[in-house]
Order: C-alpha cells, then sequence, then structure tokens
C-alpha cells in the first residue's frame, strides 16, 4: 500500500479513536511489547529430530495433511521460523520441546538430556534475537504408553520424572543466557481409553511426580502445567485434568497454561482469565483454534481470541499472562500457517487495545446499559485495520495481505525444493 494512503487512513483512525478516548500510540506501544512465543512443532508437524525418520507421533495429538516442505532438519527448521520472524512485527520467542535438541546423529534417551543438546539453539537464538522457551515431551517414544508421570510402575514413573527434571534444568540454561526467565511448561497426556477404576490412585501419582519435579528451587525458568480435556485414544479419562491442575497450580504458586482447545467448546477460556488472575502468580496461553474437538487448526481472528485478548487488557494484566501459540496444521503451506496464526493473535490484542474502556466503564457505572452495548457494537468497526497497517509499516514487515507473496515466494525457493 502507497505510504501517503497508510498515512491518511491512520490519521482518520486516530482521530476516530481519540473521540471515544482511545489513543492509538498508546495501544500501539503496548503491542510491541507483546512477545508471542512461537511454537516450534508447527514446522514440521511435531515430529523433532530424536530420531532419523521421525517417531509415529502419540499422545492423543495428531497432526493431518500432507503439504510438502516441512522441516526436516535443525537448519531447516532455524530457517523457517527467520523467514516466519520476517513476516512478523514485533520482537517474539521461540518454545522448543525436548526431541527438538542438536543429538548430532545420535540417539539420547529422554531420561539422558542434558543442556548440551540445546548449546546450539541458545546461541543461535542470542545471534537471532530470539528468547527461549521450553517443553518437556512424553510422547512419541517407546515408554509412552497411556501413562507417564502418572504411571503405577515406577520404572516408567521414574524414567519421565527424570526426563522433566533435565527439562528444567535446559529450560534454566536458557533463561539463565538470555537473561529473561524461560518458560517451562509441563504438559503429560496421561489417561484412559476406557472406564479407569483408579482416578484417584493415577492423579495422586501425578501429584507425587510433581512434587519431585519441582522440589530443586530454579531461578532462571517458570513451571506452568497444562491441563487438557481428553487425547485421542485416552478419551475416558485425564489425570491433568483442568481441577487438577487448577488446584496444584493455586497451592503451589505455579503457572497454569490454558490452551483454547483443552475445554469443552462451549467453554469460555477468556472468562476464566479475570478468575485465575487472583489466584495464580501468572498464566500461559497456548492460543490454538479447536474445531470439534482440539483439533488444533490455525488460530484466525475469531470472537474466541479477541474475548480472550480483552479480557487480559480489561483486567490490565498483558504483563502476567505470556501468550504461546499451538496447533499444528500439516494441510496448508507451514509458513504461511505460522505467520496466520501469529498475525491473528496479534490482531486480537490491538483490538482489545483500542477498546473504549474508559468511556465503556464510565456507562456501566452509570448504568447506562444501551450505551454500553451500542458502544461495544460500534466499537467493532472502529478502524482498528489503518493502525494495524501503520504498525507493520513501522516494524518494515509487509502490510495486509502484503505476506501471501512473501510464502510463495519462500515456498518456491526453498520449501518446495526439499523432497
Ligand atoms: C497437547 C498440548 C500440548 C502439545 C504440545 C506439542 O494437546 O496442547 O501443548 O500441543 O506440547
Ligand atoms: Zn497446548
Amino acid at each position: 500500500m502507497k505510504q501517503d494512503l497508510l498515512q491518511k487512513a491512520f490519521d482518520i483512525a486516530a482521530e476516530r479513536y481519540a473521540a471515544v478516548g482511545v489513543n492509538v500510540e498508546r495501544a500501539l506501544a503496548q503491542l510491541k511489547k507483546l512477545s508471542l512465543s512461537l511454537h516450534c512443532w508447527q514446522a514440521d508437524d511435531v515430529t523433532g529430530f530424536e530420531r532419523p525418520d521421525g517417531a509415529p507421533l502419540s499422545g492423543g495429538i495428531q497432526a493431518t495433511g500432507n503439504y510438502p516442505g516441512k522441516a526436516r532438519n535443525i537448519e531447516e527448521l532455524q530457517a523457517d521460523i527467520l523467514e516466519v520472524k520476517s513476516l512478523l512485527p514485533g520482537s517474539h520467542r521461540l518454545s522448543l520441546h525436548e526431541i527438538y535438541g542438536d543429538f548430532n546423529g545420535r540417539f539420547v534417551d529422554r531420561n539422558r538430556v542434558e543442556p548440551e543438546h540445546f548449546a546450539g539453539w541458545i546461541a543461535w537464538a542470542a545471534e537471532n534475537d530470539l528468547k527461549l522457551d521450553f517443553n518437556s515431551t512424553s510422547f512419541s517414544h517407546p515408554r509412552s504408553g497411556d501413562l507417564t508421570l502418572a504411571s503405577p510402575d515406577k520404572g516408567t514413573r521414574d524414567f519421565w520424572i527424570e526426563h522433566t527434571k533435565r527439562c528444567r534444568l535446559i529450560a534454566e540454561e536458557m533463561g539463565k543466557a538470555q537473561g529473561d526467565p524461560c518458560i517451562m511448561n509441563i504438559w503429560v497426556h496421561d489417561g484412559s481409553k476406557d472406564i479407569t477404576v483408579n482416578r484417584f490412585l493415577y492423579r495422586s501419582l501425578l501429584k507425587e511426580s510433581l512434587d519431585e519435579i519441582f522440589s530443586i528451587p530454579l531461578d532462571h525458568e517458570r513451571d506452568c502445567i497444562e491441563a487438557k480435556l481428553f487425547g485421542i485414544g485416552l478419551e475416558s479419562f485425564t489425570a491433568g485434568s483442568y481441577d487438577f491442575y487448577l488446584a496444584y497450580g493455586a497451592s503451589h504458586r505455579k503457572i497454569v497454561t490454558l490452551d483454547t482447545g483443552h475445554f469443552h467448546l462451549t467453554e469460555s477460556v477468556a472468562d476464566k482469565i479475570p478468575a485465575l488472575l487472583l489466584f495464580l502468580p501468572e498464566i500461559m496461553l497456548h492460543v490454538s483454534r479447536p474445531i470439534r474437538w482440539d483439533s488444533d487448526h490455525v488460530v484466525i481472528l475469531n470472537d474466541d481470541i479477541l474475548d480472550l485478548a480483552k479480557e487480559i487488557t480489561r483486567a490490565d494484566a498483558l504483563d502476567r499472562v505470556h501468550v504461546g501459540l499451538d496447533y499444528f496444521d500439516a494441510s496448508i503451506n507451514r509458513i504461511g500457517a505460522y505467520v496466520i496464526g501469529a498475525r491473528a493473535t496479534q490482531k486480537a490484542f490491538l483490538q482489545a487495545l483500542l477498546e473504549p474502556i474508559d468511556l465503556l466503564r464510565a456507562h456501566e457505572t452509570s448504568g447506562n446499559y444501551f450505551e454500553r452495548l451500542a458502544l461495544l457494537e460500534e466499537a467493532k468497526a472502529l478502524p482498528w485495520n489503518a493502525v494495524w497497517d501503520m504498525f507493520c509499516a513501522r516494524e518494515n514487515v509487509p502490510v495486509g495481505e502484503a505476506f501471501i507473496a512473501d510464502v510463495q515466494r519462500y515456498e518456491r525457493d526453498i520449501t518446495s525444493r526439499r523432497i
């Protein structure tokens, strides 16, 4: 888009917003501070580099589709992430899973992983102005089974406890190196396909395992625990349910991860924010798009995401909520999938930051509910898009749909040659 047109549209938008008491420059300054934690696993359908040909994805999650060009090694994954980064305004983080370590062609079992396997990633991240987050990996391993940290078999449980402890230490090294805490997420798939008569036992074991894992205090990483409703093949019971982790997080001061695909489809994840913020130190988000189940579709700018962003800004909690993405669509261009989802999330936060909240609250305080509803409706159509375009232009990234051509170019030159 032409610079003068962009400027004109922005000036008009700034005036419209000022009329309802919103300062667009202030909103943009806040948006610039919002770092998304980009999930590394959209680039390769959650395969990782533990085994040369990749292990079949297990643990109740599934990436569907067979679009050509997925990243096959660390170099390709890093190139893809840098391409994504070049198409996003703002500065962002990268979230790694343990199976994405640099194992140098050797098999390193999960209970043997060391910080040295991530030294390359740490150096690369520093060179490219990215901060790292981390995740332990319970799935896609011969010992994954249906139960890991909640397994009644002590050997299995100890194996996964050791793995998760080591992952915390790796996260600690990442945090230390980048001078900013590494957000360390624990999600385990533990559950049961059919009716179990041992719910209490499995949850007691999971609690015990977590207590053991967290027994070493660390300074440069932050522990997060992620609940889930159910996994494929594990439909009847999930050890790490929402009640379980919410209670654990509140009583142990741990960050609770809310994955937007891990709830009943009619449940509002947005409404959980102003409740959890009262009892938890911080919240981690896995922004996803569930279609009928936890399908991990590419995030788009829909009401769910807008509501979520609004509840965070209305609670003035941008500094207490970590925003990560979590989806894996193997049916479309994977780089494009990242850019669509990340930009949609940023757009949702921009709209939230542009909300005429003072005026809306004044109406509510005065009991003027017609005025409140009318302004909420009008706010939907205020020209936030001109503010978004200006943000992209100032950040030197493609404005509007121009990124489509960049993704196509990268596909032509790079990903389509991966055969
Ligand atoms: C699975 C969880 C989990 C994973 C990643 C790969 O349902 O959402 O966060 O998606 O760890
Ligand atoms: Zn998740």
